[in-house]
């Protein structure tokens, strides 16, 4: 078994209520195992998009399955809650990031690990660190260093 972690978003719709539905969606994963998951947060959207709030939190999974079958499968439940893929950032009622493949990098053309963007989201790191505050990542930098450093954002419970 190889410790994941993967962030959930959504800003569409009851944004809470697709997160529980995701939150339930992978504990169904087959050769998975989820083991936690963060509380609700409420942030808003990046680079000050005109977009209602998000929902965000992250799940911590243990797997089997192999990095790119796991994104099909998280793909899979983005598509099964309705997810359209319009503009790049554009609002979306589901969106889930790989953010860790226990301590693997992976540069595939579909599959970038660590997640490129997660250093400068206290959305993704709070949660993350209420999951793992010890982790640190694939190079050596700890959790607590790139809370530390991050750009700060209003982050509530949802
Ligand atoms: N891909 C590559 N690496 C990964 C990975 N580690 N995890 C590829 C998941 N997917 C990965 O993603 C595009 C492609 O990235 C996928 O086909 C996959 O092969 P996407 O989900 O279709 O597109 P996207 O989500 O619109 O783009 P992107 O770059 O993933 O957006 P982000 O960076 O996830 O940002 N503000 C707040 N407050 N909270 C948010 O959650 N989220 C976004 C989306 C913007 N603003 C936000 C939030
Ligand atoms: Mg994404």
């Amino acid at each position: 078994m190889v410790r994941c972690y993967i962030a959930l978003g959504a800003n569409l719709g009851a944004a809470n209520e697709q997160l529980e539905q995701a939150l339930a969606a992978l504990a169904q994963l087959p050769h998975s195992r989820l083991v936690a998951q963060s509380q609700l947060y409420r942030s808003p959207p990046m680079a000050g998009m005109q977009q209602p709030d998000y929902c965000n939190a992250v799940a911590a999974l243990d797997t089997t399955l192999a990095p790119l079958a796991l994104l099909d499968a998280l793909q899979q439940i983005e598509n099964q809650q309705g997810r359209q893929r319009s503009e790049r950032w554009g609002a979306r009622t589901l969106d889930l990031d790989l953010l860790l493949y226990g301590d693997q990098q992976i540069t595939e053309p579909r599959l970038t690990v660590p997640h490129y963007g997660m250093a400068e989201r206290a959305f993704v790191l709070l949660p993350l660190f209420e999951l793992a505050p010890q982790l640190s990542l694939p190079n050596g930098d700890s959790l607590i260093s790139l809370l530390a450093n991050c750009p700060a954002q209003p982050l509530t419970r949802w």
